[in-house]
């Protein structure tokens, strides 16, 4: 699709509701709404906003998901790195099997993105069907959600299946999502005016919002449970990628070896995996999500700090004094 083109409106999400069972029909239309960026309903459930095509996958995946205790979960708020990380780990984890040493087999990365590779459970699996096969999965599963901490499976929490949390400075997530939002907007809708957006989002008015509960869930959990939970930041990540690609390797339980970090995998990952690699692929130039997204909508600029050429200095602290107050003794900042 060409960028002057307008999205496709078909997003499969989209006529999944029709197909929900009542009960969950029933529970989703007893929930407060509100209306989102675009204008479809979010639901207050447990706590967090959800948009209500997606309760349906939400419900799914709490009901039906069984995890693993070999498991590897990322979670991320939206837009908060995720299609970064999500390739990261998948080169992270398969490294011996796709290394320049071995049979020279293409990398996956290299022709699908990695939406497509790491799926999203109540966004990918549990939307499409409500009770997947999951058995065709290879050991361990990637896997990935947004899901608050509140609302994550029993089964996951119960494990002993790893979480890798990202979060990202607020300020660059809000304006990476309403840059998103526009996209999925249908044209003639026009574009959002971004100071409304900041109004909603400074309410906790977003998918799965508000962002700080969302981070200070999974900030909290890594407190509790290291082992268990990992909480990264985008910044730190664009910082020293290197070093955070070796603690993430450690947290996984599949260090690098003497030997790999002689012979540059980690770098070799990096580089793989990084924005301009990812975005001149052909695949995410040109290439469609199963839901009718533009791969190429995950690849804006992938820069930290570029909000200042959106949002106006009385914007940004604005919503600094948001996260401030609300991340007000957890030692946060973002
Ligand atoms: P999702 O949560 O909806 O899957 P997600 O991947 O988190 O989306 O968000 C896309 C953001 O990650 C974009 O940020 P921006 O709008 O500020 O530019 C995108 O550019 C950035 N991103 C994607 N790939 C990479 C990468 N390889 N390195 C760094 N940032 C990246």
């Amino acid at each position: 699709m060409q960028a002057s083109q307008p999205p496709t409106p078909t997003h499969t999400w989209y006529l999944r509701e029709e197909d929900m069972p009542q009960a969950f029909k029933d529970l989703i239309s007893s929930l407060p709404s509100e209306k989102d960026w675009v204008a479809t309903p979010l639901r207050l459930y447990q706590g967090f906003w959800f948009a209500s095509w997606l309760l349906n996958g939400v419900l799914a995946c709490q009901n039906h998901f069984q995890a693993h205790p070999s498991d590897i979960l990322l979670v991320t708020s939206p837009k908060c790195g995720t299609t970064w990380l999500k390739a990261i780990l998948f080169a992270l984890l398969n490294r011996a099997k796709y290394s320049n040493s071995g049979s020279q087999r293409r990398h996956p990365l290299l022709t699908q993105n990695s939406h497509d590779l790491v799926p999203f459970l109540e966004i990918k699996l549990y939307l499409e069907q409500e009770n997947p096969d999951l058995a065709a999965l290879a050991s361990p599963r990637l896997l990935a959600t947004h899901m608050p901490h509140s609302s994550l499976p029993q089964s996951v929490r119960d494990s002993n299946c790893k979480l890798v949390y990202l979060c990202r400075n607020a300020k660059d997530t809000f304006v990476s999502l309403w840059h998103f939002t526009n996209k999925l907007k249908p044209e003639e809708k026009g574009q959002m005016q971004i100071q409304e957006c900041l109004d909603r989002f400074c309410q906790g008015l977003s998918s799965y919002g508000p962002y700080w509960d969302h981070v200070m869930g999974y900030h909290k959990a890594s407190l509790e449970k290291p082992k268990k939970v990992l909480f990264m930041m985008y910044e730190e990540m664009k910082e020293d990628p290197h070093a955070h690609v070796r603690r993430l390797a450690d947290f996984l339980g599949c260090p690098f070896s003497e030997e790999e970090l002689r012979d540059g995998t980690a770098e070799g990952i990096l580089r793989m995996c990084s924005f301009d690699n990812l975005s001149a692929l052909e695949v995410n130039k040109c290439g469609k999500l199963s839901n009718g997204e533009d791969n190429k909508w995950f690849f804006r600029k992938g820069e930290v700090g570029d909000w200042v050429n959106y949002m106006s200095a009385e914007m940004g602290e604005r919503l600094d004094s948001v996260m401030e107050e609300k991340l007000h003794g957890s030692g946060l900042k973002l």
